[in-house]
């Protein structure tokens, strides 16, 4: 008798000799294809929660059968670790942002240890360590060489009252309040630094090269957001010019007035004096808003006259000036001709503010009467009230149009793109330095190369003054002009978490590759033969959040890259897959707040790592999540008890089996190379749920047919081995464990995946339905492929058929193989 399953000891047993064995150390290795599969790494916040297992366990499963295929796979970790969280922590508590956030992966990695990853530890990169940083401003410096950086004014969420910029997280609630001080927040501009991923828009829009889910392609395409139509040049009574971006130029003749957002830098110029005080509040008031609300379609329609005319370059009429929110600086120029008949924003604006409408395209019907709303008009509508264009074709009408435009010097065909450059600057401390010099003689000077990294200062001060600590520690801050040698000063503002994070697969590569060493322009932040062995990415596993800005800025990032030299690919990852989400037992996402986060530690106490990894790839198809289920987390664990007494109880079953019955034996080398083939295209399609159902169904088939006999059998014995093979990328440390038991020697990890047969796969009896007149009276077992003279005799000598026949004339039989016979009898 064997002893129970008892993962606790065994599975810390194998963590620890697989680590002292090196058994997922990776090198190149030219005789084995390579596979570098990337799983999102992880934000050090203190503790890894069922989402990180939910998005890791199968990552590593997938890895795993991989190797087992013959790969030689890389599958690296590390912590995305600079952030706000660390400095409101080191805020709280009064410590160093590093200490809080090495502490946290310190305990983070025995978290992940306990998991069983075949993660490459020595390859593990850490974003805040500065031999990590000092290529993230390596690579600043190159894109700043390259012209790809630049610094303008940019908007940020701004706080009167701390007087200072805020993140994202740090503005709550609708009214936009202050997280500390609760004083609304306004919007500000200031200078930031940015990267020119635009440069790269119409690269970007093309997926050439990435098997990724279309919708991640979806959500990249809006936000880029291209839009093709004209620039058209309206000017001012005063004798500016107002530039507008607009994708239906054909509309120009029913342009009748014009909109500038509130930051639009004319707005000074435009304003006459009455309108002052009421412009001034207005843009106050917008300056407040996010985005969203502004651009929302149902918001009452706001604004205010500037006072000033334009004239329409087609009509020739003037045209009020309005200012309004829902025009937004950051897309366009900023302006609008606003065309009330055919634009649904537009009307309800002139409608409020009691403006005129006029038609320019007729109706389906040639309709060409007044509007009880934007009537955007179809392909084959035709214009009107437009001039000599009345009669042009809608469809047509665009690219006459502005043609038009062109050749009178009014305007010009344009492209315009949601997405803007990066913003990478931020008010922070716990970030990269970005490595810049102001020096009052010589103006912008980047750090040079050989200097990097800009270190960040252990002795800042914590304190919630509102300000960045960079900007009041000095020793930080003043430094010596790199070109006159006169007094300068450094930026203080920090690189934005997603630079670390686009360049992070080649960091693994090499981690701090040139430790300690200083850079040149010339350098590479990889060992050469190492990258070109690993690179790019094959299979990238991550959740669906990231679809657009991390999953973008990487894209851009490799682009960059190929053009400054570093790489000859233009994609950085080959495959894609998004897994769900996982959820609490309620349904609801899990959070503290509600009381329904699961902790997977307390789990793997409990029931052991494989139990909790298995459970996490059995709950659904791993792109859609799921609650989390207690009682099926048992189920799981029951499994893994079964396989166990599959695989060494004695068989309890009496004399009658004394001999290997043929059959049974077929049948359990069928049932294996079932298993195998189904199994195998399972992991090829990351369908976890399914291998597993099949795992157990194949192992009660095994349950069943165990006798004394049939375990002595070589069917049994290669049924066993690929039961543990198929086992093994699911559950390492089990299938670990039954290998060695089983007398094997060399780690089930090193072993190649079995091959399915289909020929042997294939079932040898098939059930054929006997009819008469289409109605089934019989069922016979027959060997599969029997040919159709045989089922015909087969079924008109069959007893069940033979009482319904008797005594009437057989018709016709029709005989269909393998599946059934119909006898028509009149
Ligand atoms: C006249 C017009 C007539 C327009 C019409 C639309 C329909 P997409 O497709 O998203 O690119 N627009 C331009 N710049 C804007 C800004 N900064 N803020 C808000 N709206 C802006 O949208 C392009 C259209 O959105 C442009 O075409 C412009 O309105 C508006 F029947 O010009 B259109
Ligand atoms: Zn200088």
């Amino acid at each position: 008798m064997q002893e129970r399953y008892c993962p606790q000891d065994i599975e810390t047993k194998w963590q620890r000799r697989w680590a002292e064995e090196g058994l997922y150390r990776t090198s190149e290795d030219a005789s084995r294809p390579k596979w570098y599969a990337l799983t999102m790494f992880v934000y050090p916040s203190g503790d890894l929660h069922a989402g990180h297992w939910y998005a890791f366990s199968p990552s590593d499963a997938a890895a795993r059968y991989r190797r087992m295929c013959g790969y030689n796979v890389f599958f690296p970790p590390g912590f995305d670790a600079f952030g706000l969280p660390a400095e409101n922590a080191a805020i709280k508590r009064g410590i160093h942002p590093h200490e809080w956030t090495y502490g946290n992966i310190h305990h983070m990695r025995q978290q992940l240890g306990r998991m069983g990853a075949m993660w490459a530890w020595d390859h593990e990169a850490v974003t805040c360590d500065p031999d990590y940083y000092k290529w993230t401003q390596w690579f600043f410096l190159k894109f700043y060489d390259a012209g790809l950086a630049y610094r303008d004014l940019a908007p940020v969420d701004w706080c009167p009252s701390c007087n200072t910029t805020l993140a994202r997280e740090q503005v709550w609630g609708d009214d936009r309040h202050c997280e500390r001080c609760r004083t609304p927040v306004v919007k500000k501009e200031l200078e930031q630094w940015r990267l020119r991923i635009t440069r790269y828009a119409d690269e970007l829009l093309n997926f050439d090269g990435c098997d990724w889910p279309e919708r991640v392609k979806v959500m990249q395409a809006n936000w880029i957001g291209r839009s093709e139509g004209a620039l058209i040049t309206f000017a001012t009574e005063a004798g500016d010019a107002i530039d507008v971006f607009t994708t239906r130029p054909e509309t120009l003749w029913g342009a009748t007035f014009l909109v500038v957002a509130p930051e639009h830098p004319l707005v000074g110029r435009l304003t006459v004096p009455e309108h002052e005080r009421e412009v001034a509040d207005y843009q106050l008031a917008a300056s407040r808003l996010e985005e969203i609300s502004r651009m929302s379609q149902t918001k009452a329609r706001t604004g205010v006259f500037t006072g000033s005319y334009a004239r329409n370059p087609a009509t020739g009429e003037l045209m009020p000036v309005w200012m309004a929110d829902y025009v937004m600086m950051g897309y366009g120029t900023g302006a609008i001709m606003a065309v009330p008949g055919h634009d649904q924003r537009d009307y309800d604006f002139a409608r409020t503010f009691d403006l005129r409408i006029r038609r320019v395209i007729t109706g389906p019907d040639g309709n060409t009467g007044d509007l009880p709303q934007a009537w955007p008009g179809s392909e084959d509508d035709n214009l009107m009230n437009s001039g000599s264009f009345d009669g042009t074709r809608v469809g047509e009408s665009a690219a006459i149009v502005t043609d038009w435009l062109e050749a009178s010097g009014k305007g010009r065909s344009e492209v315009s793109y949601r997405m803007r450059d990066w913003v990478v600057s931020r008010q922070r401390m716990w970030g990269a330095p970005i490595p810049i010099i102001y020096c009052a003689t010589c103006g912008t000077v980047p750090v040079p190369y050989e200097d990097l990294p800009v270190m960040l200062p252990e002795a800042a001060q914590f304190q919630p003054t509102g300000e960045s600590p960079l900007k009041t520690c000095d020793a930080f801050r003043h430094v010596r002009c790199p070109r006159c040698g006169k007094d300068a000063e450094r930026e203080t503002d920090t690189l934005d978490t997603f630079v670390c994070s686009s360049w992070y697969q080649y960091a693994y590569i090499s981690p701090y590759h040139m430790r300690g060493e200083s850079l040149h322009a010339d350098s590479l932040p990889w060992d050469r033969p190492s990258g070109d062995y690993w690179l790019p990415v094959d299979q990238y596993t991550g959740g669906i959040e990231h679809a657009t800005m991390h999953l973008l800025y990487t894209r851009f990032f490799t682009k960059a890259m190929r053009d400054i030299g570093l790489v000859t690919f233009d994609e950085p990852m080959h495959r894609l897959y998004n897994q769900g989400m996982i959820l609490g037992p309620d349904g609801e996402k899990m959070s503290k707040s509600r009381g329904n986060v699961v902790n997977p530690d307390e789990m793997v106490n409990r029931y052991g790592a494989d139990t909790v990894r298995g459970y996490m790839m059995f709950i659904g198809p791993w792109d859609q999540g799921g609650p989390w289920d207690p009682g099926a987390i048992e189920g799981i664990s029951r499994f893994l008890s079964r396989v166990w007494s599959t695989v060494f109880d004695e068989p309890s079953c009496g004399e009658q089996f004394a001999e290997t019955n043929e059959d049974e034996v077929k049948e359990i080398e069928r049932r294996m190379h079932q298993a195998i083939i189904k199994i195998s295209e399972d992991f090829e399609r990351f369908r976890f749920n399914t291998a597993i159902a099949k795992l157990m169904e194949f192992n009660s088939v095994m349950t069943r047919a165990k006798s004394p006999c049939v375990v002595k059998s070589r069917e049994w014995d290669q049924a066993m081995t690929a039961m543990l093979l198929l086992m093994a990328p699911i559950f390492p440390h089990i299938a670990e464990e039954m290998w060695h038991r089983r007398g094997n020697e060399e780690s089930i990890h090193l072993q190649k995946w079995p091959r399915g047969d289909t020929t042997k796969a294939r079932d040898d009896e098939t059930i054929v339905a006997l009819q008469v007149n289409g109605k089934i009276r019989d069922r016979v077992a027959v060997a599969v492929g029997t040919d159709s003279d045989t089922l015909e005799r087969i079924a008109l000598e069959s007893e069940g058929i033979q009482k319904w026949i008797h005594g009437k004339h057989v018709q016709k039989v029709i005989v269909v193989p393998d599946k059934l016979v119909n006898v028509v009898v009149r």
